[in-house]
């Protein structure tokens, strides 16, 4: 229970400063991806692109979330392989694991502690909010309770790390929102134990929409059409834009009364780095099937060299387990202590006082 005993308030300041505390540390940033499937372009425009760029100033730490892609029915050779898969799309990507530290989440238990310890300072209400639970769980009662969950994990996975900032697509934002408000109720019950993360969500990129539904997002779940992914072939390429849903009419501009169009020129401006007014003009009186095809040798271009090099990491697949049991040891380097100091401050701990 909060409050004073015989061994002291655990609310009151610590005497001792955390060994974390005593390194002057660079902005740190942390973010999770599910190894739901293939990487798609969405995950690259709306974060990961960020991720690689971020590195190089940052303490950036990246997680494949295995425990997340648990909370939909999956079969277990699949998620193993689609982990492994995942980190080398990653690394292909230009994700530097001796720069930032990557990592599988099972592989520190402390998320999992972190969550029940989390979960009881989170309310139930506030995880029936959440928009997501609500589409993915469609108000099915024999959904599993992971699911409901879910958010509690992600808060968990943040604030371990003392993360400054979390780099994420439009669709997280609720969830970070929950996660500064469980830290902030942790710290008020318990004493300043963790960091209050921001979110970090870009402008362009942020909701890259299906191809096969444009009032959707894409996302790696969805069927082969709503998505183009980087393990597909160029020809897969061409035939999903080439069917890629477009508006009535033939304008080529980005207007909200033309979402389907506004989705495929927002992916052409970000791959080819373009301004939108500029491919607008460029496409005036063209016809739908110029654009597509245009559209997709761009996407191919830009592809190619991170799926040469994904060819190449896959072949070796030890590798792949090497570079990600090198970044588990990094990040429970920090995850250990952290967890021990929400051990201290909840009372769950036997140790001498903190
Ligand atoms: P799933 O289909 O299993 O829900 P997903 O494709 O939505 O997976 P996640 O692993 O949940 O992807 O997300 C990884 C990162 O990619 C997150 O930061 C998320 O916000 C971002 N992201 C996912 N889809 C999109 C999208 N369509 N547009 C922009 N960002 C996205
Ligand atoms: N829920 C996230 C994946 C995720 C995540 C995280 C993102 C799990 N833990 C921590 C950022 C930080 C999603 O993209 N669906």
């Amino acid at each position: 229970m909060v409050g004073a005993s015989a061994f002291g308030s655990i609310a009151e300041p610590r005497t001792q400063p955390a060994p974390f505390e005593a390194v002057a540390r660079r902005k740190r940033v942390f973010s999770g991806i599910q190894p739901s499937g293939s990487m798609t372009i969405g995950n690259y425009l709306g974060a990961v692109r960020r991720w690689v760029r971020q590195q190089h100033e940052r303490q950036s730490i990246h997680c494949i979330v295995n425990l997340h892609a648990m909370t939909l029915p999956y079969d277990p050779i699949d998620l193993r392989r689609r982990t492994l898969d995942l980190a080398a799309e990653l690394i292909a990507c230009g994700i530097d694991p001796e720069k930032a530290i990557l990592f599988v989440q099972s592989e520190v238990p402390e998320h999992t502690e972190l969550t029940w310890i989390l979960s009881t300072q989170t309310m139930f209400g506030e995880l029936g909010r959440m928009t997501q639970f609500k589409d993915k769980g469609r108000g099915d009662e024999r959904v599993g309770s992971g699911l409901f969950f879910y958010p509690v994990l992600m808060a968990a996975d943040i604030i371990l790390y003392d993360t400054d900032s979390v780099p994420v697509g439009e669709d997280q934002r609720q969830h970070i929102e929950l996660t500064r408000d469980v830290a902030q109720r942790f710290n008020s019950v318990f004493g300043e134990t963790f960091v209050i993360p921001e979110a970090d969500i870009e402008k362009e990129g942020a909701r890259i929409m299906a191809l096969d539904d444009p009032t959707k997002k894409m996302s790696k779940s969805g069927g082969p059409a709503n998505y183009i992914a980087f393990m597909d072939s160029p020809d897969e390429i061409r035939r999903k834009i080439n069917r890629a849903v477009t508006d009535s009419g033939s304008e080529i501009v980005a207007r909200d009364d033309k979402p389907a169009m506004k989705n495929l020129l927002g992916i052409y401006s970000l791959f080819t780095d373009t301004p939108i007014s500029e491919l607008e003009a460029r496409y005036v009186g063209v016809g739908y099937g110029q654009f597509k095809r245009d559209l997709a040798e761009a996407i191919i271009e830009q592809m190619a060299p991170i799926q040469a090099r994904l060819a190449e990491l896959q072949a070796d697949p030890d590798e792949i387990v090497r570079i990600l049991n090198r970044g588990t040891e990094r990040a429970r380097e920090i995850a250990t202590p952290k967890m021990e100091q929400v051990r201290q401050v909840t009372g769950i701990s036997l140790k001498a006082g903190w």
